[in-house]
């Protein structure tokens, strides 16, 4: 089976939790990282069917959507739970958790008044993101002292939150402070848990420049 899979040139966890899991189950894929003008292109010659990024191409054919992607990719490695309907369906929560938690920074990252934009960062430092992550605090609350999101292993849920939460306290979205995860003792020992994996260290030292 051939891989390709596309997004621009950033860890972010939309495809970082499939580029991880191939590389994890140590399935070969083509990890193209396109240019801008590389995706203007895609847009406009349908290869996006969407019009937007990951996509993941199969023997020619593709698929869109995060989700849809890492279930593919978690399915191939043996990082989706396959024979437990309720992991499955808990591991989904996480990944939809995700994207709710990126829509609800999304607007704050596409508004061009500055003063506008501090204000919604300063909402979602005091009060959205606190709230969110602590959904996700709660989740790993209640899979007890495994460290992981769902069952006792380590899933493609575990990857999809530990790059988004490497995203928000990582001081790269400007007003959010990097000891943001200070309050949510579970999801701080989960991003120490995995970034200590050598899986993904040896994947980080692949990118380190
Ligand atoms: N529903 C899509 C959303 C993907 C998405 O928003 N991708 C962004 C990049 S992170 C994108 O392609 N934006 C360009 C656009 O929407 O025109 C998914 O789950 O994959």
């Amino acid at each position: 089976m051939e891989l390709k899979l596309i997004y621009p040139n950033i860890p972010f966890w939309r495809a970082e939790i499939s580029r991880l899991a191939l590389f994890f189950g140590g399935i070969e894929f083509e990890d193209f990282r396109p240019s801008r003008e590389e995706i203007t292109k895609m847009k406009s010659n349908g290869t996006l069917p969407f019009g937007q990024l990951p996509v993941l191409q199969v023997d020619g054919i593709t698929i869109a959507q995060t989700g849809a992607i890492a279930r593919f990719c978690g399915k191939l490695s043996g990082l989706y739970p396959s024979d437990n309907l309720f992991d499955a369906a808990k591991v989904d929560e996480v990944i939809d958790l995700a994207t709710d938690i990126t829509n609800q920074i999304r607007p704050s990252i596409r508004e061009k008044d500055s003063k506008l934009r501090f204000k919604m960062r300063k909402e979602l430092s005091e009060s959205i993101l606190p709230r969110w992550l602590g959904f996700l605090e709660k989740i790993l609350d209640d899979n007890g002292d495994t460290g992981f999101f769902v069952g006792g292993s380590i899933t493609i849920a575990d990857l999809a939150a530990w790059r988004l939460c490497g995203w928000i306290s990582g001081g790269i979205i400007e007003g959010i402070p990097k000891n943001i995860l200070t309050t949510f003792p579970r999801l701080n020992t989960h991003q120490k848990k995995i970034n200590a994996l050598p899986k993904i260290i040896e994947w980080n030292n692949k990118f380190k420049k």
